[in-house]
């Protein structure tokens, strides 16, 4: 099973990746994207599970219109792991 990251490796993956943040009182990241109209957003969204399903990975996310508010945590591990980190990664580099 995927390991929680350690304080150190959290800080590092932060710092690395733009625009995510802790969630608060939960071991989670979460970031807001906006795109151009609905379309864009679900095209990317779609983009983004067929990745997920792959990882066996899956986000929490929220829509509406062009906004998707997603968080990301292992809940197997009852944390924020590596599989996290590279799932902002992918979302971000399709985004
Ligand atoms: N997604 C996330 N975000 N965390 C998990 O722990 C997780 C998952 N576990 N997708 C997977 C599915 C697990 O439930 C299946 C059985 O492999």
């Amino acid at each position: 099973m995927a390991k929680k990251l350690t304080n150190d490796e959290r800080s590092a993956a932060l710092d690395r990746l733009s625009d995510w943040s802790m969630v608060d009182g939960r071991d989670a990241i979460t970031k807001q994207f906006v795109f151009k109209d609905f379309n864009e957003a679900f095209g990317w969204m779609a983009r983004v599970a067929l990745v997920a399903e792959k990882m066996d990975h899956h986000p929490e996310w929220f829509n509406v219109y062009k906004n998707v508010t997603v968080t990301l945590s292992t809940h197997d591990a009852g944390g924020l792991t590596g599989l996290d980190i590279t799932l902002a990664e992918t979302m971000d580099s399709l985004a």
